[in-house]
């Protein structure tokens, strides 16, 4: 690379070490996806993809929405990046702005990550900054629950409850404790919607409070829905209830919502859609629509107000990101938030969620299904696994529809979909016919 010609390197894909990828597997089959436009990817083959997953949970208008790649496009003429600390750019505040205007009650301040994994780490440390703050500082403990899914950052693993993500990486932090997950098949399989039973499993958070003491404990952190570990959808009025706990115990509740937010069942927010407020919100993904990378913190009232008592010559909060804010993201999630308005999207996907569940649980009965569960527009799909072998059903099926056009996501033997919310019936249709053709003919 002496500066002077075109820089040329063979590509032989081994270079670029994939993110929770089978590296080996991948790169002797690579599945590549060169372009996208509203609900389709192109493949490097050139075939149509039907995107039943919205990227990553996160492309919750459709690919390339005008708006959205406008608005990115104009930014990068303009202001490419701003320092984030002790300066500012307006798109930062604008937006911060625009979202406590639009989210409930008084969520009404905005700290800045770049993904849902700093989110996460973010809140938990404001969390326990917060009692220190106001004079608690033995709240330090942190509450998550199994099955959870928070990122990948030391605070995400420790609360998070995936073995595979945590067991390599040594001793985690301490002073965390994991509720049960809420997922019981014999009680719940089938279920439209939220499950009736199991609410009750909230009180194993009572438990817990009395063997450490609501003095130690800072606060408890939950996906309402949890999505990647297999759609575990909330039993009805269980998130009621934890917030009941917390809030007799002085614990902070902290929402999930990178895969929840932004529309996905069908309201802007979870914490709209079951009327349960938390005290801090995480968000990424649909943030931006999955554009630029983006994660968001909403904290409400009372614990902005809690760091700002001290002398104003000093830092509130040492926390950031050299790329909080950063001004693409910033322009990506303006549009973002028109576009999801001006479209109503979320309306949208409230209007077909319906659609959806007749449409998932018209595979009752389909080879291999031993449950199907459903909110929003999400969908889980959970397969008897292969003796001996977990997994390969399920990723079996993920190849044959990729065959077949269609791009599902899988954990284990459950298949996961969460499609653009700008999915059209016939669509959902074809989703579905695809994977139930794909199961009766898999071993
Ligand atoms: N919290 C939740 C609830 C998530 O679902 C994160 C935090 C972390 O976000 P980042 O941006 O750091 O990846 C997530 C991410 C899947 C899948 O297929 C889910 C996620 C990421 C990648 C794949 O289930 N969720």
């Amino acid at each position: 690379m002496d500066g002077t010609g075109p820089i040329v390197t063979p590509n032989n894909l081994e270079a670029f070490w994939m993110p929770f990828t089978m590296n080996r597997q991948f790169k002797a089959a690579p599945r590549m996806l060169v372009s996208a436009e509203g609900m389709y990817y192109t493949s490097h083959d050139g075939r149509q993809v039907l995107d039943g997953t919205a990227g990553l949970w996160c492309v919750n208008a459709g690919h390339r929405q005008p708006k959205i790649v406008e608005a990115v496009r104009h930014q990068i003429e303009e202001l490419d990046y701003a320092p984030a600390f002790q300066m500012g750019h307006p798109l930062a505040f604008e937006l911060a702005s625009r979202l406590a205007a639009t989210l409930p009650g008084d969520l009404d301040h905005v700290f800045y990550a770049n993904s849902g994994s700093e989110a996460v780490d973010t809140a938990l440390k404001i969390a326990i900054a917060y009692h220190r703050a106001r004079g608690e500082g033995t709240r330090q403990r942190l509450i998550g629950r199994e099955r959870g899914y928070h990122g990948v950052g030391f605070g995400g693993i420790s609360v998070g409850g995936i073995v595979s993500n945590r067991k390599f990486f040594g001793s985690l932090l301490n002073g965390v404790d994991h509720m049960p997950h809420t997922y019981d098949r014999a009680k719940q399989a089938f279920s439209r919607g939220e499950p009736e039973w199991g609410a009750h499993i909230a009180d194993e958070l009572e438990r817990i409070v009395t063997l450490h003491d609501a003095s130690t404990i800072a606060a408890v952190i939950v996906e309402p829905v949890a999505g990647s570990t297999g759609v575990l959808i909330p039993p009805k009025g269980y998130l009621k209830r934890l917030r009941e706990i917390c809030d007799k115990h002085g614990i902070l509740l902290i929402f999930d919502e990178v895969i929840t937010g932004f529309g996905r069942l069908g309201a802007a927010f979870a914490t709209e859609y079951f009327d349960v407020m938390p005290d801090l919100i995480t968000t990424a993904k649909g943030i931006t629509n999955g554009t630029v990378p983006m994660g968001a913190v909403f904290a409400r009232k009372h614990i902005y107000d809690a760091f700002m008592t001290g002398p104003e010559n000093q830092i509130e909060l040492f926390h950031g990101y050299t790329y909080s804010g950063h001004p693409l993201a910033c322009a990506a999630a303006l549009a973002t938030l028109e576009t999801y308005q001006e479209q109503r999207l979320f309306e949208r996907a409230a209007e077909l969620a319906p659609y959806w569940e007749n449409a998932l649980h018209g595979l009752k009965g389909t080879r291999h299904v031993v449950d199907l569960r459903n909110l929003g527009l999400i969908a889980g799909i959970e397969l008897e696994p292969m003796a001996g072998q977990p997994g390969k059903r399920a990723f079996s099926a993920f190849l044959k529809c990729y065959e077949k056009g269609a791009l599902i996501r899988t954990t284990g033997d459950i298949i996961a979909l969460s499609p653009p919310l700008i999915i059209e019936k016939h669509e959902i249709d074809r989703l579905f016919e695809t994977i139930r053709d794909v199961l009766e003919t898999l071993d």
